[in-house]
């Protein structure tokens, strides 16, 4: 059956950290029957590192014109992928991510401009857009760079446990969809009239877990199951 494009709806997809993922990144895609022409594609950062194809990720955001918002390892992608190229050696921090410079050397011409011309949040009428999270008392104009790219928890403390930002954000406010919290994992939370108000979209697809994805307008989430072992997270990120 032909279904006539004035009858398709535009829907509004989001995809959490995709971290390399590219394989999982096509199945999610397919899942969520993603039509360029009709579907808006958004991504929560962080899509390039750690994974083994990050120019396979690249190439489908190319065909799929999604947008994305700065993690906290595209920040530093665009210099670290110059350095690269110069011939200059990554400092120790950025060594795990060799592979990922040389994989991505070759599209850097490209890649270079639009990660710099990324933001730190998308602010929509129907959602905000953001990384990590944002001050869950000084809300997203008091948010600080830092906040966007790599909050977790609230009241802030070292490492990863404890409460998260989300869990002080007050429900009224605009949904926020985020990534960065693969140890938290899949989060939704509701208001009591049933809507969301919070989504988190890292799964951790890097770690063995899910790649997740969210439409807006079905209030929807769809996975696909990593095809990575099962790892720890290291701590240090
Ligand atoms: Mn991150």
């Amino acid at each position: 059956m032909i279904i006539p494009e004035s009858s398709i709806s535009q829907r509004t997809l989001f995809i959490g950290d995709i971290h390399g993922c590219a394989r999982e990144f096509e199945q999610l895609l397919s899942e969520l029957q993603f039509r360029k022409s009709s579907d808006l594609l958004y991504l929560t950062g962080d899509a390039f590192t750690r994974g083994p194809d990050p120019a396979g990720v690249w190439t489908l955001i190319r065909d799929t014109d999604a947008k994305m918002v700065l993690g906290n390892h595209d920040y530093r992608l665009p210099d670290r992928l110059r350095q690269h190229m110069s011939g200059t050696p990554v400092s120790k921090h950025w060594a795990d991510h060799l592979k990922t410079l040389e994989a991505l050397a070759p599209v850097a011409d490209a890649l270079i401009p639009w990660l710099e011309s990324l933001t730190l949040w998308i602010d929509e009428p129907d959602f905000l857009l953001v990384h990590a999270g944002i001050n869950p008392e000084k809300g997203l104009e008091g948010t600080t760079t830092d906040e966007f790219l790599v909050i977790r928890t609230w009241p802030p403390v070292e490492g990863i446990v404890g409460p998260r930002w989300h869990d002080a954000y007050d429900p009224t406010g605009k949904l926020v969809i985020f990534g960065h919290d693969a140890p938290g994992g899949l989060v939704i939370k509701r208001r009591d009239d049933g809507s969301p108000y919070v989504i988190g979209l890292d799964s951790g697809c890097i770690y063995g877990g899910q790649l997740s994805g969210y439409v807006l307008e079905e209030d929807r989430v769809v996975q696909v199951e990593s095809s990575h072992p099962r790892s720890e997270r290291p701590n240090n990120h």
